[in-house]
């Protein structure tokens, strides 16, 4: 007998419902996916999640339109693992080398791998990448003057204008596919991590080029007034200009909407607000009065109003799946004098949370999601469902009918129904994950021990490791036992009850153990 929809259904034999009982109505085309991903970007920085001294009226308008998580995560408390698990629906604890990324690490996402852009592309979706991306690049050693891979390119995105690393990292270019955008080839570009090259000014040696200062690790090549990780010399006309990023990743993004808009596509649109340096377009600098990193959230609302914007104006709103989320929690300091700390006054970019970036307690994950496709999502719901952005490969093979190959994406569950705000039932549990920050000679990297902590609706427990300790302001949350809370009577992780419920505690960290080995 054929295995029709309904019976598979009555049959209880799949949980699993297909896309189209989820939706209000089959759509008639598969429908665009656009991630809007933020860097750094707190569960307590945007008015729809309670921020009341900072105002992000378009994010609040998305919210408004769909659905709004309340206990939505980053698999990760810092940006390359969160990414690689997005990318791949593989926890990135599962892999070595998966902590923040040096600007020269080779490609962490290997050629031939399942991913999230490939299974899309053989679903017959345009993909596009349109900022930052930080999960390495080439074989061992790139030469930033010729053909750049692997890279987005090779692991199933068509396009890709990007970011190598971050923006306090060099080299301060472009990459437009597999080349350096805008790269005079009589202007070659060097980089070194470990030994100054070149004879362009450093921070070190030259505070007063600043727009602001830095710690030692972010004091190497000033490029546009910025003192950046890492030594840089060339490619001049390369250099992006922090205050003009925005507006021309944005351009990028509906130019690749723009000619797509007659095929499915899926965009990951990877912008780099809130993280540092912060130096927003003139036309925010003092509009939240939280100094640039107030700014640049005002920056990143204008943008997703923009992007909203252009679906509109290209008919595409309700075709369209909006996906908006932050890789990780948020940080005032980190690294760059910008008066984040001393101008926030009482905003607390992670609300109720504990700690932010870096951090396994709540605040380094538990990160604003928000989900909007109109007619197909619900509107105006607040979900309380525990889902993580590990969840997107198996939720969006779900959405658009493919099947995930075996052994792979093994830690992505198929969350669409929470995802279109039909249910509040997310995950059963998740694993939330740091790693430890180390000192490395003039930079720091986060290559120390790896933190984990297993998360059920009600209770978290964090494995024992080191001795509590901070890094740039923020709890990282280890202690030498294990620790457990109860996240309904105490989300802000103060009363720690491993001592006096053992049972719970004892049972949670055996089933951290089985999902670690498993
Ligand atoms: C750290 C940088 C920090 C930031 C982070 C990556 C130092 C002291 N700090 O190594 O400024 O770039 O890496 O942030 O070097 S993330 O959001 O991409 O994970
Ligand atoms: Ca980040």
């Amino acid at each position: 007998m054929a295995l029709t929809r309904r019976s598979l259904l009555l049959s209880g034999a799949s949980i699993c419902l297909l896309p189209s009982e989820l939706l209000a109505g089959s759509p008639d085309r598969q429908p665009n996916i656009l991630i809007i991903y933020a860097d750094d970007l707190g569960y307590g920085d945007l008015s729809c999640y309670g921020a009341d001294t900072i105002h992000t009226p378009n994010i609040d308008r998305l919210a408004a339109r769909g659905t709004r998580f309340t206990n939505g995560h980053s698999p990760s408390a810092t940006c390359t693992p969160s990414r690689y698990a997005l990318m791949t629906g593989d926890y990135a604890w599962r892999a070595s080398g998966t902590q923040i990324l040096p600007g020269d690490a080779p490609a962490l996402i290997r050629p031939g791998r399942f991913t999230l852009p490939a299974m899309l592309k053989d679903a017959g979706y345009a993909t596009g990448l349109v900022g930052k991306w930080h999960l390495g690049l080439g074989n061992g050693s790139v030469d930033w003057n010729e053909e750049i891979g692997p890279g987005p390119r090779d692991i199933g995105f068509d396009e890709a204008f990007f970011i190598p690393a971050t923006l306090d990292r060099v080299p301060t270019v472009l990459i437009d596919g597999r080349r350096v955008h805008n790269l005079d080839p009589a202007d070659p570009i060097r980089v070194n991590y470990k030994t100054r090259i070149g004879d362009e000014p450093t921070g070190a040696e030259h505070p007063e080029a600043l727009k602001y200062g830095a710690d030692p690790e972010h004091s190497n090549t000033i490029v546009n007034g910025i003192s950046r990780i890492g030594y840089m010399e060339g490619g001049h006309a390369a250099r992006w200009r922090d205050e003009e990023l925005s507006d021309l990743l944005l351009s990028k993004a509906v130019d690749f909407m723009t000619a797509n808009s007659d095929n499915p596509f899926f965009l990951y649109y990877a912008v780099n607000e809130p993280h540092v340096p912060r130096a927003p377009h003139p036309r925010f600098v003092g509009k939240s009065g939280m100094g640039p990193r107030g700014d640049a959230i005002l920056q990143l609302d204008w943008s997703v109003g923009e992007l909203m914007r252009t679906l509109d104006e290209l008919g595409l709103t309700d075709d369209t799946l909006v996906i908006f989320s932050s890789d990780n929690g948020p940080i005032l300091f980190d690294g760059y004098e910008d008066r984040a700390v001393e101008l926030a006054g009482d905003h607390d970019p992670s609300g109720i949370y504990r700690s932010g970036k870096y951090s396994i307690f709540e605040g380094g994950t538990r990160v604003p999601m928000i989900t909007c496709w109109p007619g197909h999502v619900r509107a105006g719901h607040v979900s309380s469902a525990l889902v993580d952005h590990v969840d997107m490969a198996a939720s969006l093979a779900a959405l658009v009918g493919r099947p995930l190959p075996r052994d792979a994406a093994v830690d992505s569950l198929d969350m669409l129904a929470p995802l279109m705000g039909r249910t509040d039932k997310g995950r059963d549990h998740a694993v939330e994950d740091t790693k430890l920050m180390v000192t490395t000679g003039t930079t720091v990297a986060s290559s120390g021990e790896r933190i984990l902590a297993l998360r059920t609706d009600r209770w978290k427990l964090i494995r024992g490791s080191v001795e509590p300790h901070e890094f740039h302001g923020n709890a990282i949350g280890t202690q030498p036992r294990d620790q457990l809370y109860d996240l309904q009577k105490d989300p802000g992780e103060r009363n720690d009850l491993a001592a006096s419920r053992p049972e719970i505690a004892r049972a949670m960290a055996a089933q951290l153990d089985r999902i670690e080995s498993a």
